[in-house]
C-alpha cells in the first residue's frame, strides 16, 4: 500500500535489518528496541491492524506465529513475548499489522 512504511520495508524501498523472509511474511529488527532482542514479524499483504483480521486473511496470522516460533528456536530464545498493539490508544503507530517479539530481559505484567 503506497505510503505505508512497512510496505516500503517489504519492497526494500526503506532499508531494514532482515531476520527472516518467505513468500508470506517478513521479519526485521525494530528501529527502537525495547528489549535486548526485539524484532517485528509482518505479513506481506497489507492488513491495517488486528482489527482488520477476518476469515479471508487470517491464515497469515497463524503463519506469522509459526515463523516466530521457528526464529525463536533458531535463536535459542526460550522465553519471549509477542505483542500486537491495535489502535492508537493501545500504542499502534504503524498501521500495518505487526507482531513485536521481545526477549532477553524480565517482563512485567500487566504491561503498561
Ligand atoms: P507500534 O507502535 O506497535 O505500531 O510499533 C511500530 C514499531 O515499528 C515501533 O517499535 C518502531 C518500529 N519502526 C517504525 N518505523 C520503522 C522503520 O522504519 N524501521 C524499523 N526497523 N522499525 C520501525
Amino acid at each position: 500500500m503506497s505510503g505505508c512504511i512497512f510496505c516500503k520495508i517489504i519492497s526494500g524501498e526503506i532499508p531494514s535489518k532482515k531476520v527472516y523472509e518467505d513468500d508470506q511474511c517478513y521479519a526485521f529488527y525494530d528501529l527502537d528496541p525495547q528489549a535486548p532482542t526485539h524484532f517485528l514479524v509482518i505479513p506481506k499483504t497489507h492488513i491495517e491492524s488486528a482489527l482488520a483480521i477476518d476469515e479471508e486473511n487470517s491464515a497469515v496470522v497463524g503463519h506469522c506465529y509459526a515463523v516466530i516460533a521457528k526464529i525463536a528456536r533458531e535463536k535459542g530464545l526460550e522465553s519471549y513475548r509477542v505483542v500486537t498493539n491495535c489502535g492508537l490508544q493501545a500504542g499502534q503507530s504503524v498501521f500495518h499489522l505487526h507482531f513485536h517479539v521481545l526477549a532477553g530481559r524480565d517482563m512485567t505484567w500487566p504491561p503498561g
